[in-house]
């Protein structure tokens, strides 16, 4: 990799196909509907689009369980739609990322359904199994190990015809792949290579430091096994494999999802040298609003555990690696209504937001709606949930642990991934805009006054804001190559921080609350030589004000 990489300036936008546009009636989203909205994505400035999964899936988890990685499903369209997308946005100078699911597949896929009842399947071992255990772990009290499924419960299912069982870290139906088998690591290479052969541009890597699982497969006695399998004892080696073999080859850009990381590890995963991948997802500073690690519980979040995660990946991975820049994506509830405010001050609260990663080091990401300030939609019923996650949890916590209903859908209402999976909000017709049919998943009430048609017409808007954040990202080149400091560490209510390079500096001053705070820049920071870049109020500008040693911030402002 080099430090002119097109991606160290880029702003990537994510798209979840399902929720985005449907072109006709069907109540899901499809390619053609992505089609008729590149111009829409065009004007805010993006770089690259990153698909979620759109391969041929019985969509148990929405596409993360792939039935065949060489199919469009028919959901969304076909083949001929899918290079007619790709051609459309390489007209506009837009680049496609795809993402790759390749730690576990489907159990529709052929591989699986080989292997499954047949101990000489040429595919059984493309899948991980274990006998059964006497006085083992699971419901049966023989499960191999006591490791626990991402979506709740034992993370092994029997094979009744075999009796042995099978690996999932997630749903039952997303079997794991066995990575010690070079020929499942050949056909991860064949398919990325395919879908680079057509032209895309990059890859977006599914929980991709899960893929090498410690082999002796031990109970664990302190947790819920993670530590078996997350950043495994093989897996920097396979990257560099599949990398050599194909990233490298294309020239394509890669961005890890990294489940429960290190710093260290991320630092070799995206390091300079370009052996493995480009960048990194972690989501370590989205796990300030669950207390003791616990997702399903609602708390507030913990604004200076928040900072120092920060602090310590952007200084760690200064000069080190890359990482992406994000908040929002279609497993994590909408920014604004988790750190910010989404009823009196949503608009301020989702441009300070996003300012606040915008300016730090790396690739920012930006999810389908976040760009006019999204919010959750605010469920009351169980009827309303979609996603396996939330219902899984649902049932083991309401029916199983004696969850009160009405306890679990308040924590659903904070924490369900279908909180950020509610349809794009277009316009003010039926259903937003999103599809003449009905939709797979409830749109939020707010549309009639949160929408696109509202952003884009309004100066002032969300996405007109972030239109400029994207845009400065390519001006100012201390965004892009400055170190970091974080100014206020101790401060209960401002995140500041100072980028500095060899020839520019920038202080970005935030209010995390809804009170005002009085800001005193430290003294070294020379405010007589600066002026204002951005700012979510108005009257801070550039031109009708020059930057003060001490501030008052009003409720959720920024100033950088
Ligand atoms: O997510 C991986 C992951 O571990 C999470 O973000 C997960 O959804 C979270 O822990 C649940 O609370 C990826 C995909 O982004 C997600 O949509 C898939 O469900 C998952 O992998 C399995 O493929």
């Amino acid at each position: 990799t080099q430090p002119h990489d097109w991606w160290r300036t880029a702003t990537i936008y994510q798209i979840y196909p399902k929720s985005f546009c449907d072109s006709g009636n069907k109540g899901t989203g499809d390619i053609q509907g992505i089609i008729s909205k590149l111009d829409y994505l065009k004007s805010l400035g993006v770089d690259a689009l990153w698909l979620t999964p759109v391969y041929e899936s019985p969509m148990v988890d929405n596409g993360y369980d792939i039935a065949d990685y060489y199919r469009i499903n028919p959901d969304f369209g076909t083949m001929a739609d899918f290079d007619q997308l790709l051609a459309q946005a390489h007209e506009r100078g837009i680049r496609i990322v795809m993402d790759i699911v390749v730690n576990h597949t489907s159990t529709e896929h052929a591989w699986f359904k080989s292997a499954l009842g047949d101990k000489n399947s040429p595919y059984r071992d493309y899948y991980i199994w274990r006998d059964p255990v006497d006085g083992g772990a699971g419901e049966d009290g023989k499960a191999p190990t006591n490791w626990q499924s991402k979506f709740g419960g034992n993370a092994w299912e029997l094979d009744a015809k075999t009796g042995q069982y099978y690996l999932h870290l997630f749903a039952k139906e997303q079997a794991d792949l066995n990575w010690e088998n070079p020929q499942v690591r050949q056909e991860v290479k064949d398919i990325i290579s395919f879908w680079a052969e057509k032209g895309v541009d990059g890859f977006r890597l599914d929980v991709i430091n899960l893929i090498s699982k410690q082999q002796d497969f031990p109970n664990d006695d302190i947790g819920d096994g993670r530590r078996f399998y997350t950043d495994g004892p093989r897996v920097h080696e396979y990257l560099q494999e599949i990398s050599e073999a194909v990233f490298q080859k294309y020239g394509s850009v890669t961005v890890g999802e990294m489940s429960s990381t290190t710093l260290e590890h991320c630092q070799q995963y995206s390091s300079l040298d370009g052996k493995e991948l480009s960048m990194v997802f972690n989501f370590h500073h989205l796990k300030v609003d669950y207390p003791n690690g616990e997702k399903w519980t609602k708390a507030p979040f913990d604004f200076h555990q928040l900072k120092s995660i920060f602090n310590h990946w952007q200084q760690g991975l200064h000069n080190q690696g890359w990482g992406a820049l994000f908040w929002c994506n279609h497993d994590q509830p909408r920014v604004v209504s988790r750190l910010g405010d989404d009823q009196t001050y949503r608009v301020e609260s989702a441009k300070m937001l996003a300012t606040s990663v915008h300016m730090m080091q790396g690739t920012p990401y930006v999810y389908q709606g976040e760009e006019i300030g999204m919010t959750n939609p605010h469920y009351s019923s169980i009827e309303q949930y979609r996603d396996v996650e939330s219902t899984n949890m649902y049932n083991i916590m309401v029916n199983e642990q004696g969850v009160s209903e009405q306890e679990m859908l308040a924590i659903l209402a904070q924490k369900s991934r279908d909180n950020s999976r509610t349809p794009m909000q277009w316009n003010t017709q039926k259903h937003a805009g999103f599809t003449q049919g009905t939709p797979w998943l409830e749109v939020a009430a707010n549309y009639p006054d949160i929408n696109a048609e509202q952003a884009v017409a309004d100066h002032d808007s969300v996405f007109h804001y972030y239109k400029k954040l994207i845009a400065l990202r390519k001006e100012v080149e201390v965004i892009t190559t400055g170190d970091y400091t974080d100014l206020m560490p101790e401060h209960s209510q401002l995140f500041c921080y100072r980028r500095q390079s060899a020839t520019q500096t920038l202080v970005c001053i935030h209010n995390y609350y809804g009170e005002p705070a009085e800001c005193v820049l430290p003294s070294d920071v020379d405010v007589t030589k600066g002026r204002y870049l951005i700012s979510n109020y108005a009257d801070v500008t550039g031109e009708e004000q020059a930057p003060q040693q001490v501030m008052n911030l009003r409720p959720y402002e920024c100033r950088v």
